[in-house]
């Protein structure tokens, strides 16, 4: 069971949860999360929280974005500033300063008794102008290394291939084939 309130996170995980052959289940929810200063102890404190409404397994994902020529800001920070700032105050900060930036996702699975947390990281560097319609959040302003293109000209399955999203997530899966709860 993924809980989330967001519909893209949770398209993006599907996609590479089936292709493992895991089937998963959508809890569509919103939660409180604390401002920490990392993305780990964020996704920590949500699922220890959620757990006592939630007795079985479950998980959940934070992610941030970070901008080294800002001190790493967002960060934690990250939806907060997407709904205030949103991409264009982004890029209005940024005037000037080289956009080099990651983005950090950490996956924390509940196995109805423990917390374990898995960590991918995307580096890129953050875009001029916002660009493309794919995707969601951050992805128009930022273009992966190795990449011309913004996530958000990407397809969710071009996305899947490189995301830290879903380098999070396959370490999650390559956990879980090693359990007997795999493919439930
Ligand atoms: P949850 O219910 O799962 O918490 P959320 O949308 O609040 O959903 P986060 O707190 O993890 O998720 O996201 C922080 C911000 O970063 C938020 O504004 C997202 O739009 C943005 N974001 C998260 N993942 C992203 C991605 O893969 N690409 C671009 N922006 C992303």
């Amino acid at each position: 069971m993924f809980i989330t309130s967001n519909a893209h996170k949770f398209g993006e995980i599907r996609e590479i949860m089936n292709a493992s052959g895991i089937d998963i289940i959508w809890k569509k929810m919103s939660y409180e999360e604390i401002q920490e200063d990392t993305t780990e102890i964020i996704s920590l404190d949500s699922a220890r929280k959620l757990s006592v409404m939630i007795p079985e397994p479950f998980f959940l994902e934070d992610t941030g974005l970070y901008i080294d020529g800002l001190g790493g800001f967002p960060g934690p920070y990250s939806s907060y500033v997407f709904r205030t700032l949103g991409n264009e105050g982004i890029l209005k900060l940024l005037a000037g300063i080289p956009g080099k930036a990651s983005f950090i996702t950490v996956v924390t699975y509940f196995t109805g008794k423990d917390f374990l947390q898995f960590k991918g990281e995307l580096k890129g560097s953050i875009s001029n102008n916002p660009v493309g319609h794919e995707g969601f959040g951050y992805d128009p302003i930022f273009i992966p290394d190795g990449y011309t293109q913004t996530l958000g000209e990407l397809s969710v399955t071009d996305k899947n291939r490189i995301s830290h999203r879903s380098r999070a997530v396959a370490k999650f899966v390559e956990f879980l084939k090693n359990t007997e709860n795999y493919g439930k």
